[in-house]
């Protein structure tokens, strides 16, 4: 009822309600049961990945190579169904698809692409995407990893920081500076087990606990020079981001309507003052502003996946939507946490996972802040970053 409130699944053809409840059953037999330890124990499994491989929803835009060839709107649904459980897990599947499948598809020779994308497709490969630096998150521009041609090969230096997968990935799809072309930022992919790589996990998250994230330290890694990407400068990473963040728009409001889930079950049931918090007019004030944006929010979404579709999306579109969906999915897990009073920071309950773990969404892909400066720089013509 709260989920196709504005009827939205008639947008839906027949085959794509079967994927989407396809992956909710999957979500819901294979991740829910072990959230709860995963996130309290940091466990990251590499089996989840074989299991969405096996599931076919890895790379679902991706036409041939053993992926789907989907819709984004069935992307972004897909991504929902897994966020509903944990944005730890859909970051998993979100870097995975649309951040080195993604790339390899867009950017790669027909090698790269034979070679990588059906292993990526399973889930018997891993990839990361390292973009951020230590002294460069917001502004990537600014990045100092280099890459010197040197004969047949390229010898990358420098480190990325707040990666996700890297400690565990086989693939690693690091943006650098050529310094033997003009310092263009150019996309490389260096192989686990290269000579001078290496990928630290970063300890002492208090959110995305079921998503490792790591460094990426680079001291003269060499690869082949048919490891490169053909693409340059900044439009190569923010095309896949571009994608990425659709994905997370989506998926933010899995998180949201998680909680929205939790608290109608909640309030129908527990009594205060002999009666149900249900019956109460300030606990229905808030469900009212909770099912209001999430149906709104979700709307949006639709628009956009539907308008790329159509290739008539254009990225502040996406910005807009990226920052409306995190932020509003933040608020409801924040309210919902409220309404289950003590029980709200209790892990059995859920919502405060979702609480910190869409902090860190709020953050990465660009802030919300950063999201604001892109539609402030789109709606007056001047760039105030
Ligand atoms: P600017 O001068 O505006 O642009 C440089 C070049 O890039 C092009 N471009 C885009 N192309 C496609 N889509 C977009 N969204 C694009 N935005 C910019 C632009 O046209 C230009 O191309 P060209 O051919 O003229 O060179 O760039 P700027 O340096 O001023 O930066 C702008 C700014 C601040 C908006 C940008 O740097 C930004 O978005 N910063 C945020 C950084 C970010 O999002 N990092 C993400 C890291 S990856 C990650 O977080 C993964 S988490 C995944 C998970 O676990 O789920
Ligand atoms: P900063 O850029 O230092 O920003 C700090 C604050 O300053 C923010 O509030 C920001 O909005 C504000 N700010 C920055 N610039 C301006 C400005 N011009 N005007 C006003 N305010 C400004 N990156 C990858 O490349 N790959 C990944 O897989 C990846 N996974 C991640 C996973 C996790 C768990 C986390 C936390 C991050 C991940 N990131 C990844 C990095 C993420 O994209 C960055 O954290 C994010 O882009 C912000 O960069 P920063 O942390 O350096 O913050």
């Amino acid at each position: 009822m709260i989920k196709n409130f504005l009827k939205l699944e008639k947008f839906l053809s027949s085959e794509q309600k079967m994927i989407i409840d396809s992956t909710k059953a999957f979500a819901n037999q294979y991740l829910k049961p072990r959230i709860i330890n995963d996130y309290k124990n940091e466990i990251v499994d590499k089996n989840i990945f074989k299991e969405m491989g096996q599931m076919g929803i890895l790379g679902p835009t991706i036409k041939g190579y053993n992926c789907l060839g989907d819709s984004y709107l069935t992307y972004g649904l897909i991504a929902k169904e897994i966020e509903a459980i944990d944005s730890g897990y859909r970051s998993m599947f979100s870097v995975q698809s649309s951040l080195v499948m993604n790339p390899i598809n867009k950017y790669g020779s027909e090698e790269q692409k034979n070679k990588y994308l059906p292993e990526l497709a399973s889930g018997n490969m891993i990839g990361c995407f390292g973009l951020t630096e230590p002294d460069h998150g917001s502004n990537p521009a600014g990045m100092i990893t280099n890459a010197q041609k040197d004969g047949n090969h390229y010898i990358l230096n420098g480190s990325k920081t707040w990666i996700s997968n890297s400690p565990i990935a086989d693939l690693f799809l690091v943006w650098a500076k050529d310094k033997s072309d003009d310092n263009k930022i150019k996309g490389f992919l260096i192989e686990k087990n290269t000579s001078g790589l290496t990928a630290p996990k970063i300890d002492g998250k208090l959110s995305l606990r079921a998503s490792v994230t790591g460094m990426i330290m680079m001291d003269d890694v060499k690869i082949p020079k048919e490891n490169i990407l053909q693409v340059e400068g900044l439009k190569g990473p923010f095309n896949c981001l571009n994608d990425a963040r659709l994905g997370i728009s989506f998926g933010t409001l899995g998180a949201a309507e998680s909680c929205i889930d939790q608290v109608i079950d909640y309030t129908t049931q527990r009594k205060q003052f002999n009666q149900f918090l249900a019956e109460k007019q300030l606990i229905q004030f808030k469900l009212a502003d909770m099912i209001t944006e999430y149906n709104l929010a979700l709307s949006s979404c639709y628009q956009v996946a539907l308008l790329k579709d159509n290739n008539e999306a254009i990225p502040e579109m996406i910005s807009m939507i990226k920052r409306n969906s995190c932020q509003k999915s933040l608020d409801i897990a924040r309210k919902s946490r409220d309404i289950l009073g003590g029980n709200g920071i209790s892990e059995e309950y859920n919502v405060f996972r979702h609480l910190t773990n869409l902090e860190t969404v709020n953050t990465y892909e660009g802030t919300a802040d950063i999201h604001a400066l892109i539609l402030g720089k789109f709606f007056t013509g001047f760039s105030s970053f």
